[in-house]
């Protein structure tokens, strides 16, 4: 029977590593260890590993010489974005091609609301063909998470990887969502989590089940409301088109905190790149340029800068951040996150001024 409301989040399978087997079969089923930084040294972290090389424990985030110790097999392969970014594009169009109801939300994931789409086919059956046609036409595997809002569908994906299709009927959110650890909540970061903790909310059915003046208390009305809301599966955001989007961004987490300043800038010029090319493709020009800093203390900053003319070029959004954090970032300053985001869109087809506001200095 058809849902009233079918959302689904689609997210793949080890990608980076995916996409390397995908374009070498000779290292299919190898253990692959896609790595930030430098691979061939100690330093450097763990951008994905493939399910083969988790089998030894090693995950994202982690140095790359302690997975060298518990995986001295593996094949460790340098980071290639451009490569991924091209893979992802193709996913991206083929589901596209369904539906124009896709929200990317990263290089990997993206929600598709697929209520209209049902017929002959229903939520799950329909989700599960797609995932036949991501396999065959990409070589990709994705696991998958149908419900009946965004939030539900997003922990389902992640339920059951990798190639899992994990279906929450409605009416189930809650019980399903009930024995995760409070942690584990979509938007409820590690500091929520610890704070909630300290109440004695441990799980989400704990947080669906508490006294909502006491999470009032702790973390204001709205909030207090909102995080009630979501425990118990609720959730009223909408899949939002690219037509519509609002912004598009990138962020690398670091698992070791990051000063290293030559590194910082290879980020903001690979993530210029990615986003970039998230415009092109979407044929749209950004205005606003932000960069979101974290430190180790977890004080999370934004700054922001809007252009005298749009843009879709890797350079200028570089340039822009660069800037941006050359102002708020002070030499030496370990860093645990670092993101660029680009907003304030126009179509492509919009007038567009090619000289930049200020004088474009070449490194
Ligand atoms: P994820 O979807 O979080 O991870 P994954 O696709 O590798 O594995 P799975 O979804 O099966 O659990 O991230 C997508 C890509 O983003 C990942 O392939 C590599 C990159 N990434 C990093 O570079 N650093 C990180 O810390 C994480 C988590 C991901
Ligand atoms: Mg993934």
């Amino acid at each position: 029977m058809a849902w009233l409301r079918c959302i689904l989040h689609i997210d793949l399978d080890a990608f980076y590593a995916s996409v390397e087997e995908v374009v070498n079969p000779d290292l299919a089923g190898l253990p692959i260890i896609v790595v930030m930084g430098e691979a061939n040294t100690q330093r450097g972290a763990v951008a994905t590993a493939s399910y083969a090389a988790r089998r030894f424990g090693v995950h994202s985030a982690m140095p790359v010489g302690q997975a060298r110790k518990l995986c001295p097999q593996g094949v460790y392969l340098p980071v290639r974005h451009g490569l991924y970014e091209e893979h992802s594009q193709k996913v991206m169009d083929l589901l596209r091609q369904q539906t124009p109801l896709i929200e990317q939300v990263s290089i990997d994931e993206c929600y598709a609301d697929i209520t209209a789409l049902q017929g002959e086919l229903d939520g799950p059956q329909i989700a599960a063909q797609w995932q036949e046609l991501v396999k065959t036409q990409t070589g990709l595997g994705a696991s998958v998470g149908v419900a009946a809002n965004k939030l539900v569908a997003k922990m389902a994906s992640g339920h059951n990887k990798p190639s899992g299709l994990t279906v929450v009927e409605p009416g189930y959110e809650a019980e399903f969502l009930s024995p995760m650890p409070v942690g584990d909540l979509y938007g409820v970061g590690p500091k929520w989590a610890a704070r909630l903790n300290s109440l004695g909310v441990m799980t989400v059915g704990d947080l669906a089940a508490a006294d909502l003046d006491i999470l009032r208390e702790n973390f204001g009305p709205h909030l207090g409301q909102d995080l009630q809301e979501r425990a118990a599966g609720r959730s009223s955001e909408t899949v939002i088109t690219s037509r519509e989007t609002k912004s598009l961004s990138a962020e690398r987490t670091f698992f070791e905190d990051t000063y290293n300043r030559a590194e910082l800038w290879r980020h903001i010029q690979q993530m210029s790149e990615e986003l970039a090319g998230r415009l092109h493709k979407q044929e749209l020009l950004a205005r606003t340029i932000a960069i979101k800093l974290r430190f180790n203390n977890w004080r999370t900053i934004t700054r922001a800068i809007t252009l005298a003319s749009p843009t879709d070029l890797a350079d200028e959004i570089a340039f822009a951040a660069g800037g941006l954090m050359r102002m708020a970032w002070k030499r030496g300053t370990p860093l645990r996150l670092l993101g660029v985001r680009v907003s304030n869109f126009s179509e492509t087809g919009a007038p567009r001024q090619l000289l930049f506001p200020y004088s474009y200095r070449t490194r």
